[in-house]
């Protein structure tokens, strides 16, 4: 593009054109001469002219110094304020590693995002009073210790908090990061996973929208902030589903990046510009782009840059070259920057090294930052990204600022710390230095009452988060009763059951509306398109069209105050979705209620990162596995037979993982879990795996609805088991059916079965666990056995255990099973076939489980092992077939 506009043939001529544009511009104003443009923009292209493409501007400020608005802040005291919180965040890592080194935390983040936070602070980030929805704020995870420091300066945390800053157990001090679930009354957001929090942002900004066009929340006038770092780009999270954000016009969403153009281990572009790559990006995907980069004693310059050398200058030097300004001398700049052309080393002729070394960037610049958030807040029709460019480490001198370590600097030496306070003015005197105090003015001080005024002005302190919801009135089990009888003849899948509950609730007076049904393209596949019609699809923009199946009862029917969020095919987004929805208890003092429907193995494995990220944040709610199991699914092959999802989702401490096979399981493991989060308030959310194996659903045993939610319960005892070896088979979800043939086809070789539904070896492990610790640390004490245990206590028979998950998941309570427990299961790689030819494949079927429970039997004495080989001849089973693990 550059050298495009250089090679200019006749200057002359160029001149006139650009005079006559001018004259326009001054006689008719911007409105005319945008107007002549586009039309000869659109003659240009009419005659077939190639125009020159360009999804960027200039690399100046998008907000030129005369549009500026006026600053309402007192810029010396803010000054002030943010010197001291400066001093502060820093002095808090340097403390925490002088005197435990290797603890870790970060002074140069915020040290480059500092204006880019307290601006927001004193003039735009609202909270979340009483009345109001207030701003949901996304602060960059690394930038903590200044989110701390402020809070000290406000009175809501001590000095001895920040002391123990990164010490939480022993020192009762602050957690590293943004961790709600760490600290439940402080941060709202978990955020430093990177790319995670750009997403979540997006999709918040979007359920703050459904809230409001459903008309259960009034989200006017409130904003999601994120602030996010530029190395932070490059995660696919973040970008990703921008376009999103621009389709739905969410103008209440605004992102800062803060380009100090480096990462952790160097330059983002050191060979490029990440400003002017995220320009074209954002501006490509229809979003508002403010680029803040020059500081006002850039304005000057770029008023007597009157042929445009400055700009091209600016333009053309590389990121890697501007990190290299920062960290050399005055003389250094004017040789290489401006000495490329003899009129800009006249620009700056008047100006001392000393103050061109200090040339301020715009992130770094209050006025230029404020100009930004106000034109973002006011910009309507689209999402705004502001795109600040910073130096990372500021403040830090030789220290770190600008420098490739600086990410990792922790430590600053008596002369760094000198120069450090001398350059933000910090009352501390030289012999204190290396104590490295905090300090906060008192009370009555000019700094400490104009930022408790600001923030009394903005409805509170940020961040701050806060339970507001009301608890659910509970529905009691008998309101399930319908999933809890027999369906007779009549065949359904556990997937059906499911979405049939799930409309049943969104049907119901109390909590219907509550309800947020969440699916990336699959409702056809779950049987959710039965939702369409009754509930709508949510699309702020409503239908703009017929839709092509308007002549079938189901059509695809979009609306404004639709129910479903049918996300499209991104388990990401619609992840972000039910994190948005599953903790507006606190965010927004509502308990929605997200459900969302996924193909099992795209979720945990896929987005385990978010999963985690909304147990941080005390999500709650039902995640559901649909087309569960490594058999079951059957068909589909390697790329979508899950195995594994209920090993994954063991792993995350908040999640209540269930493998039901019946109707009325899924109905008890619901029921329990709307009151335990939605009554009882728990921070937790429940997984389910659901199937599309078509079978009769039984009535519920009487009395099973504890060992339901417990985990375990028997559901087929022994017939006539007088005088015969006795044996336990547990079996979960479909695999269920499998253990109950078994159970005949043992009960034909004189073996008494009996037959257990596991619902969750997961839970079962939990309870297990933490009855043995109990024990552990309370010796002498009567001991506590684990619910597994006791229900097998008098029954002191082995356990043959199998299910469509892989044999990890019930050897997770091996352990606690007396008799022994052997697993059967689905591990390797899935393959397309049918359901019968899998499960013989994977051993899993009812002639496995046989076999497996007659050679334990043998083991231990209690049938021939002649009456193992007959099996395996008799029921067809391939020994020498190949081990499925390693096929
Ligand atoms: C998913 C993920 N990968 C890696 C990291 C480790 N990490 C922490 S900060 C950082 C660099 C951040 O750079 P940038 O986003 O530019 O932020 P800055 O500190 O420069 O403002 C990295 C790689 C992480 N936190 N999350
Ligand atoms: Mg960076």
């Amino acid at each position: 593009m550059d050298a495009f506009y250089r090679s200019d043939s006749d200057p002359a001529d160029t001149s006139a054109w650009i005079e006559s544009l001018d004259t326009v511009l001054q006689s008719e104003g911007a409105p005319r001469a945008r107007y002549l443009l586009g039309r000869l923009i659109e003659h240009a292209l009419a005659r077939g002219i190639a125009l020159p493409f360009t999804a960027n501007t200039p690399y100046i400020n998008t907000i030129p110094a005369d549009q500026q608005p006026v600053y309402p802040g007192d810029r010396q005291i803010e000054r002030r304020i943010r010197s001291l919180i400066r001093w502060n965040a820093m002095a808090m890592v340097v403390r925490a590693n002088r005197l435990y080194s290797g603890l870790g935390g970060h002074i140069s983040t915020y040290a480059s995002c500092a204006t880019l936070f307290e601006t927001g602070f004193h003039h735009f980030f609202r909270a979340h009073s009483d009345g109001a929805a207030g701003d949901h704020i996304y602060f960059q995870g690394h930038a903590s210790p200044g989110i701390y420091a402020r809070a000290y300066l406000e009175g809501r945390l001590s000095a001895a908090q920040l002391h123990a800053f990164r010490r939480e157990r022993s020192g009762g001090g602050l957690a590293s990061y943004p961790h709600p679930w760490l600290m439940p009354e402080f941060w709202e957001f978990p955020t430093v996973s990177m790319g995670l929090s750009p997403i979540a942002s997006i999709y918040q900004a979007r359920f703050n929208r459904y809230l409001r066009d459903r008309g259960i929340a009034n989200t006017e006038g409130s904003h999601a902030w994120a602030f996010i770092g530029d190395g932070e780009t490059d995660e696919p999270e973040t970008l990703g589903a921008i376009t999103l954000a621009s389709r739905e016009n969410l103008d209440n969403l605004i992102w800062v990046i803060n380009c100090n153009l480096q990462r952790l281990d160097g330059p983002v572009r050191g060979n490029g510009k990440i400003i002017q790559e995220l320009e074209a990006v954002f501006r490509g995907a229809g979003w508002n782009v403010i680029k803040v980069i020059w500081g006002d004693d850039w304005d000057p310059l770029l008023a007597k840059d009157t042929h445009g050398l400055l700009v091209q200058r600016m333009g053309e030097v590389t990121d890697g070259q501007y990190q290299k300004y920062t960290v050399s001398s005055g003389e250094y700049i004017r040789q290489h920057f401006f000495g490329t052309h003899p009129e800009l080393l006249e620009l700056v002729r008047d100006l001392t090294d000393a103050k061109l070394r200090k040339l301020k960037r715009g992130g770094h610049d209050p006025e230029k930052v404020y100009a930004a958030y106000r034109a973002a807040v006011e910009h309507s029709g689209s999402p705004t990204v502001i795109l600040a460019k910073t130096i990372k480490g500021y403040g830090l001198g030789e220290a770190g600022e600008g420098r490739n370590v600086t990410h990792q600097q922790k430590k600053l030496n008596e002369k760094e710390l000198r120069e450090f306070r001398d350059r933000f003015g910090i009352p501390i005197a030289d012999r204190e230095l290396l104590e490295t105090p905090f300090y906060r003015p008192p009370d009555d001080s000019e700094e400490i009452e104009y930022l408790m005024d600001r923030r009394r002005q903005l409805g509170g302190f940020v961040p701050s988060r806060r339970v507001r919801a009301t608890p659910l009135v509970p529905l009691a089990l008998e309101w399930f009763s319908e999933f809890l009888e027999s369906t007779g003849e009549r065949e359904a899948a556990t997937t059906m059951a499911l979405v049939r509950l799930l409309q049943r609730l969104m049907n119901d007076k109390q909590i219907g509306r509550l309800i947020v049904p969440i699916v990336p393209d699959e409702a056809r596949t779950f049987g959710m398109d039965a939702l369409f019609r009754k509930f709508g699809i949510y699309s702020h923009l409503g239908q703009r069209y017929e839709p092509a199946d308007s002549d079938v009862v189901l059509f695809y029917r979009e609306a404004t105050d639709g129910q479903l969020l049918e996300e499209g095919i991104t388990e990401a987004g619609a992840m972000a979705s039910f994190m948005a929805a599953g903790t507006a208890y606190a965010t927004h003092g509502i308990n929605t209620i997200p459900f969302y429907f996924f193909y099992s193995m795209f979720g945990f494995q896929r987005i385990g990162d978010l999963i985690w990220q909304n147990a941080d944040a005390r999500g709650r709610g039902f995640l559901v596995g649909a087309t569960a199991g490594r058999t079951t699914l059957a068909g589909e092959g390697l790329q979508h037979q899950d195995g594994q999802s209920q090993v994954l989702a063991s792993t995350v401490p908040t999640v209540h993982a269930y493998d039901p096979a019946f109707a009325y399981e899924i109905a008890v493991i619901v029921q329990d879990g709307l009151r335990r989060m939605y009554t009882e308030g728990e921070a937790c959310f429940y997984y389910l795996t659901v199937y599309n194996e078509m079978y009769p659903m039984p009535a519920m045993p009487a009395g099973a609805a504890e060992g339901i939610r417990r985990g375990l319960y028997k559901i087929a005892p022994a017939a006539d088991a007088e005088g015969k070896a006795r044996i336990h088979l547990f079996g979960s979800g479909p695999i269920l059916r499998e253990a109950l043939a078994a159970q005949k086809l043992l009960a034909e070789r004189g073996v008494a079965a009996d037959v257990w539904s596991v619902t969750s070896y997961s839970e079962l492990r939990r309870d297990a666990l933490a009855c043995e610790r109990w024990n552990l640390l309370h010796p002498g004490e009567p001991e506590r056995v684990p619910y597994v245990t006791r229900m097998l206590a008098d029954e002191p028979w082995p356990v043959i255990a199998a299910s469509d998950y892989m044999k990890a998941v019930p050897d997770q309570v091996a352990r606690f099973v007396p008799a022994g427990l052997y697993p059967l299961g689905t591990d390797g790689f899935g393959r397309s076939d049918t359901r019968e030819a899998l499960r013989r494949f994977f051993e899993v079927d009812a002639a496995a489980i046989a076999v497996a429970a007659l050679h334990q039997l043998a083991r231990r004495g209690a049938v021939p092992l002649d009456a193992v080989r007959t099996a395996i001849d008799e029921l067809g089973v391939d020994a020498e077939q190949v081990d499925p693990a390693t096929a």
